[in-house]
């Protein structure tokens, strides 16, 4: 049985060729300089140890796989990034991981795997990023972190030059999404395919967050017993929540939906792996970057108990005497 962790291991990742926009890539140093350690380290009892950033190789090798940009450098990326997260969870922590594009998603998954086979993924995602290199619209291995990493999909891809560290293992069968509202054609037909239990917004306004996310973790899990790995792309909120990433999409979650989201997945005990992804602070202007890396704070906080009731000073029972 899965006990509560209360220690979490913090890694940034400056990476952003998964994408085509500036800026993602600092978002890792901007996260820190709001404050993502010692905010993380007021939350009741949580221990808190940073990791570093992950190294990201610049130079470009002459491999070229069509319509998938800088794969060379997304796999040099992930590569590192997978054993430093596998370095974390056997340090005994929940591997908190900010980033950094969405591509990322292969190497965190990846590490989680290689740690713990029976992981569940949930994609907190306004889109399902399930694109292979054939039915991706823009070619950005951010659009297709899902496709890779699950072994169904294995067959659907060619063979990739500098992937071979990773094997696609983790089933699709222990997936779910929550938040999707901009699913490309080819990535509705996988999720149909492959019975992928979604909660599209149009899901989640018919029957409320709570319920949403109650029920993809009894899809996911009936018994309650396996290891959460949350990947949270910041578009997952409404684009006046999290106005600097990216692909902004309108019609997403309130910042109180996902702190809600986040608050039940603490409640598991079972969180042992949560991505804070595609926050892009070179997009839009000052008050929209402070907007976004706030929101992107207190969802963050959310999943890793920060309780919004307060937490009493530790053993003290009384008031303070004049
Ligand atoms: N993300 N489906 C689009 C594509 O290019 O494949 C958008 C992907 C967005 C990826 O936000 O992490
Ligand atoms: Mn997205
Ligand atoms: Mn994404
Ligand atoms: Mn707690």
């Amino acid at each position: 049985i899965l006990k509560p962790l209360n220690r979490v291991g913090v890694i940034g990742v400056p990476f952003e060729k998964g994408q085509k926009k500036y800026g993602v890539s600092i978002a890792p140093a901007a996260v820190r300089a709001a404050g993502l350690i010692d905010e993380l380290k007021e939350i009741d009892g949580l221990d808190v140890k940073d990791f570093g950033d992950i190294e990201t190789s610049s130079c470009e090798n002459n491999v070229n796989v069509n319509n998938m940009n800088h794969l060379p450098l997304v796999s040099a990326c992930n590569k590192n990034l997978s054993e430093r997260v596998s370095h974390v969870l056997k340090d005994g922590r929940i591997a908190v991981t900010v980033g950094g594009d969405h591509s990322m998603g292969v190497g965190t998954v990846d590490g989680h795997y290689n740690v713990n086979e029976d992981m569940i993924l949930i994609g907190v995602d306004a889109h399902a990023d399930i694109n292979t290199n054939k039915t991706s619209e823009s070619g950005s291995v951010h659009g297709m972190p899902v496709a890779l990493l699950v072994r169904e999909l294995s067959d659907y891809w060619p063979y990739l030059p500098t992937m071979d560290w990773q094997v696609p293992r983790f089933s699709i069968k222990n997936l779910g999404y929550i938040g999707l509202r901009s699913v490309d054609k080819y990535e509705r037909l996988a999720i149909e395919k492959y019975n992928v239990p979604t909660f599209t917004m149009e899901d989640v306004d018919l029957h409320g967050v709570e319920k949403s996310i109650t029920h993809l973790l009894k899809v996911l899990d009936p018994e309650n017993r396996k290891p959460i790995h949350v990947s949270l792309d910041i578009d997952s909120l409404d684009a006046w929540e999290a106005p600097s990433t990216g692909t902004p999409v309108r019609g997403g979650l309130t910042l109180r939906e996902a702190i809600k989201l986040m608050e039940i997945i603490h409640a598991t005990g079972r969180l042992r792996a949560i991505d804070l992804v595609e926050i892009n602070p070179a997009i839009g202007n000052e008050n929209d970057r402070k907007r976004t890396i706030e929101a992107g704070l207190c969802v963050l906080k959310a999943a890793l108990g920060f309780s919004r009731k307060g937490s009493p000073p530790k053993g003290i029972t009384d008031l303070p005497i004049q």
